[in-house]
């Protein structure tokens, strides 16, 4: 038998499990070079001894060479055993007496036990949440039983479990530098260990940290918990969190309650912690220098958010509940509990200003998170605040919705992402423990609705929410995590729900023995009283009067709304634009103004586009040639579709306007025609973007590819242009088509968001778009306009503006999307934008536009008019086709091939939506013997036919009809087969040049 069995079986699978699957080992070394293998050996075949046997040998070589804790074990192993000799010795180096072989065996013993206690610590810091009394009805510790570690139940199991006896809880071990329950001592009884650590890892919070694989962030939260004393509130504190409770919960939730009893309201009860929980992050971000905090909630608890953090004068939401009052803005307006708000004030606690916004949202749960981040993002960028101690998101969630909506994956997976990163946001999860009528078991695989942050590294702090000090105390920690990690971090604040899902709902339908048990429920408020009352903080009376002064407050407010005759939605706006819309308080002009640009600012941005402007960087061949022909290009005075967009965003740059260009290999371009961002060929990772390199004073250009996410990058960028109307900002999809990905941030933000919340926007969609007869590379952005566009969205003519940009010639196009852009430097309106975008059009001979379109005295052109034989003796034409986009191509060279260019004119139009009705209008009147036609590419029921027709109808007063050509309605937007394809479209092109296909028809 090894006399040096230094583990028992168990302890050491156990052992090796636990260091091999987290972080450090217990005794890591010091230099791998020097000593035994870092990660602790399988018990199997011997190994823990051997492993022992290797680090004693280093020892003896060079005590520094090991761990701290082995050279105190074998410094003090050897005085014991070895009474006065200087080193104890291995036994396999010295022939052994009996005293040595019991002195082995004290070693011995002392090395399990000493091993034992650091894997019982262990045990606690990583599993010790499940045995955390987190649940204040008590019911989800049972639904977590499977989870329970048998090792951490009783005190017997864990002296089993670790092969101690109960003669040693009164023994003395020393502590690992992995804790700090010690606080100023190293060593305590194991009796003494384990009660420390039942208090911080089992009592009313749960640390799931542990998986986080770096030390310093591990060591930093068991420091911040387990140091003993950690925990302790002044009374002044305690004080503080008693009035907020007050406001939180008795007199605003009960006031509302009183006072409209039959109306939704989403209330906090059972988790009104939650608002001392959100003031707590505040100030002390507040505190670090957090000046700005912008927020993004559900219903549940928002009216509360509304009045008690953020601020909003009472009167203002109570006055929602009045159902006599108009509005006085445009727009549906919508219901109170989705509303947003922004605010400035001063922080009470820290005196220092602080600007609070709390984000719109839709019904649509989750979906303002990447929203969120991207105002955030964009208020860290214009303030230049890199690093966030600026500004700071925090995010409410549902415990239901967190677990169940894929869009809380996709924004985690933006929080690390250098163009995307808000260093760091605070998630506070309400979890009452039920989504609408759904139990958890039913509604996740996981046992904490929270794992999902695990992805991120991003450290749980589950706290029982009727615990408030430890709620208060766990807040404050994970603001300062924040701020010292700029790392996202989930607070579980685990309640419950008082009433049903609204308060109209019986939650007892459904859940009986929950609701038994939340009726017997005492409030958190009276709870927390009583324990300050009876310790003496607080007397009754105080308590009473702090009562009764929120009452007075609240009664006073809701006389004041009795007042209002109106209801202004501008009050809820969360982000404004001030100076923006008015000059001197009058409004200022919408026109869209001229948008051409000085030819030298032209052939600056062309030669730059074309060159590599740092030193000694070597780009790729093939990139050295379309550099050339961008060099050509400019030369000659016309652009292609990428150069063009390189003029568009580069005299914005110009203005100061900052672009930032985002979604799905954007830098590179999904087609290689873009090549924002330069690699240099020889040095790994250095990379130059000469778009930054136009103007020593331009304005930055971001540019950055996204993860592989459209709802959240979308929501993102929408997020990012609603913080400043002073910015071009776009986000590309991949192919038009993936845009359904992210059809909720289209349906619920862009579309309606002026209407619901008269909140302005001027994000811009590329989406790339044609027919072009591969099931695959086949985008058809008709989709958008039969599924997600004027037809569904009810955006005619609204705020949504459609381009279609792929109606050359080319460049213009993207001219237009400069024009806008200048629209927007010229302190215009700015527009919420789709441009379908090309494809093949990139590379087409014909889709290239020249400078004299470009220069100054030009503009965006809604329509281009027939400009051929046709155009000059117009009385001669039998039809005119309308069209858009890439067809036109087509239907050109049809029509030359069947020599018609005199009798049949085509008219583009540039811009879909605004309907350019008078332009249309001239140009039907020009041709008046003309048939007129629609034609497009998409399917009847995909493309614009369904949008135009009625359009076309107003203009001609329904004296002539306007005829459709094109593909036939399907489902599928494109086929994967080529032949069909092409039959399809020479079917068309040949009716749009039959002149005599529509005789005898009727419209
Ligand atoms: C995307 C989406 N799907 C469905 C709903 C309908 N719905 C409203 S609240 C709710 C339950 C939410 O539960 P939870 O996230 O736990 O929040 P709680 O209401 O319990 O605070 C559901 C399913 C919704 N609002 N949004």
């Amino acid at each position: 038998m090894n006399q040096l069995r230094l583990l028992p079986s168990r302890l050491g699978a156990q052992a090796a499990r636990l260091l091999a699957a987290h972080e450090v080992p217990v005794f890591g070394w010091r230099s791998r070079s020097s000593g035994p293998p870092a990660t602790f050996p399988s018990s199997k075949g011997g190994g823990s001894s051997s492993y022992m046997e290797e680090m004693y040998f280093a020892w003896l070589e060079n005590p520094r060479s090991v761990h701290k804790s082995w050279d105190n074990f074998f410094r003090k192993a050897s005085e014991e055993a070895s009474s006065g000799s200087a080193q104890p010795r291995p036994p396999s180096v010295v022939r052994e007496s009996r005293s040595a072989v019991s002195s082995r065996t004290k070693t011995s013993k002392l090395v399990e036990d000493h091993l034992a206690v650091q894997s019982l610590i262990r045990a606690y810091q990583i599993r010790g949440h499940h045995v955390a009394q987190l649940d204040p009805l008590g019911i989800l510790d049972a639904d977590l039983d499977s989870f329970v570690p048998s090792d951490l139940i009783t005190t017997i199991d864990k002296l089993a479990f670790y092969d101690l006896q109960e003669a040693d809880l009164d023994k003395e071990f020393q502590l690992p530098t992995t804790t700090f329950i010690g606080g100023s001592e190293n060593t305590l009884s194991l009796r003494e260990i384990i009660r420390r650590l039942e208090n911080t890892y089992c009592q009313h919070i749960g640390l799931e940290f542990m998986f986080i694989n770096d030390v310093e962030q591990c060591q930093w939260i068991r420091q911040k918990f387990e140091t003993p004393g950690v925990m302790q509130f002044s009374s002044e504190e305690k004080r503080t969190l008693l009035a907020r409770l007050v406001r939180s919960m008795s007199r605003f939730e009960d006031f509302l309650a009183r006072k409209w009893s039959s109306e939704k309201r989403f209330g906090l009860e059972g988790c009104e912690v939650m608002i001392p929980a959100l003031k707590t992050i505040i100030d002390k971000s507040s505190e670090m220098g957090i000046e700005n905090v912008i927020l993004g909630m559900p219903h549940r608890g928002r009216l509360n958010v509304l009045a008690n953090v953020i601020r909003k004068d009472l009167e203002q939401i109570f006055c929602q509940f009045d159902p006599k009052l108009e509005a006085a803005d445009e727009g549906s307006g919508d219901v109170k509990y989705h509303l947003g708000m922004y605010h400035e004030r001063i922080n009470r606690v820290t005196n220092r200003n602080i600007t609070l916004s709390l984000v719109a949202n839709p019904s649509h749960l989750e979906a303002v998170d990447p929203v969120v981040q991207g105002k955030t993002k964009a208020e860290q960028f214009y303030r230049g605040d890199a690093q966030g101690k600026k500004v700071m998101s925090i995010l409410v969630h549902g415990d239901a919705a967190f677990a169940g909506q894929g869009v809380v994956y996709e924004t985690f997976h933006l929080s690390d992402l250098p163009s995307y990163t808000t260093n760091g946001t605070v998630h506070v999860v309400v979890n009452n423990q039920i989504g609408f009528t759904t139990d958890p078991r039913m509604a996740r695989s996981s046992p904490y609705p929270t794992d999902v942050a695990r992805v991120v590294n991003a450290p749980i702090f589950h706290v029982n929410a009727d615990d408030p000090e430890a709620v208060i105390y766990v807040c404050s920690v994970a603001a300062e995590w924040r701020n010292t990690f700029n790392k996202d971090v989930v607070v579980d604040l685990v309640c419950y729900r008082r009433r049903g899902h609204n308060e109209m709902d019986e939650p007892m339908f459904t859940q009986p023995l929950m609701y038994k048990q939340i009726h017997r429920q005492v409030p958190v408020l009276k709870k927390y009283a009583d324990k300050l009352i009876a310790e003496g903080t607080v007397t009754l009376q105080e308590f009473e009067e702090e009562i009764a002064k929120y009452d007075r407050i609240c009664e006073e407010a809701y006389g004041r709304s009795k007042d209002k005759k109106i209801l202004h939605i501008k009050h809820w706006l969360d982000s404004p634009w001030p100076g923006f819309f008015n000059v001197d308080g009058e409004p200022k002009s919408m026109t869209c103004p001229a948008t051409g640009i000085p030819e030298d600012v032209l052939t600056h941005i062309g030669s730059v586009a074309s060159s590599v402007p740092l030193e000694d960087f070597k780009i790729h061949t093939g990139l050295s040639r379309i550099l050339r022909g961008r060099a050509d290009m400019t030369n000659n005075r016309t652009v292609d579709w990428a150069l063009a967009e390189y003029m568009a965003f580069g005299s914005l740059l110009k203005e100061g306007i900052h672009v930032r260009l985002s979604g799905q290999d954007v830098e590179r371009g999904t087609f290689s025609h873009r090549h924002h961002v330069l690699h240099d060929q020889e040095v790994d990772r250095r990379t130059c973007v000469p778009m930054n390199h136009l103007w020593p004073d331009q304005a930055p250009y971001t540019v950055c590819n996204s993860s592989l996410s459209e709802y959240g990058v979308l929501g993102f960028e929408l997020g990012y242009a609603m913080a400043s109307p002073n910015a071009l900002v776009l986000w590309e999809a991949q192919f038009g088509d993936f845009h359904n990905t992210a059809q909720c941030i289209i349906d619920q933000f862009i579309s309606t968001g002026q209407a619901k919340w008269v909140r302005h926007n001027g994000i811009v969609l590329l989406l790339p778009h044609g027919m072009e007869g591969m099931v695959r590379a086949v985008v058809v952005a008709g989709g958008l306009v039969g599924s997600g566009g004027p037809r569904r969205d009810g955006m005619d003519p609204g705020p949504l503006v459609e381009l279609d940009g792929m109606c050359f010639p080319g460049p213009w196009s993207t001219w237009v999307c400069a024009g806008w852009g200048l629209h927007i430097s010229e302190r215009v309106f700015p527009f919420q934008l789709i441009i379908f975008t090309p494809k093949s059009l990139l590379r087409h001979p014909e889709a290239k536009s020249s400078f004299d379109q470009m220069v100054s005295g030009t503009s965006f052109q809604r329509v281009i008019p027939e400009d051929g034989a046709a155009a000059r003796a117009p009385e001669q034409v039998q039809r005119l086709i309308f069209c858009t986009g890439k067809v036109y191509y087509d239907l050109v060279k049809e029509r030359s091939s069947q020599g018609l260019e005199e009798k049949v004119a085509i008219t583009r139009l540039e811009q879909i939506s605004p309907f350019p009705f008078d332009l249309i209008k001239q140009e039907a009147e020009k041709y008046p013997d003309a048939e007129l036609a629609w034609c497009q590419e998409e399917h009847k029921n995909m493309g614009y036919y369904d949008y135009i027709s009625p359009r076309f109808m107003t203009i001609l007063r329904r004296t002539r009809p306007i005829w459709y050509v094109g593909r036939d309605p399907a489902a599928a937007p494109a086929t994967g087969n080529r032949n069909t394809h092409l039959v399809s479209l020479k079917k068309f092109l040949d009716t749009a040049f039959n002149l005599q296909a529509f005789e005898g028809k009727t419209f």
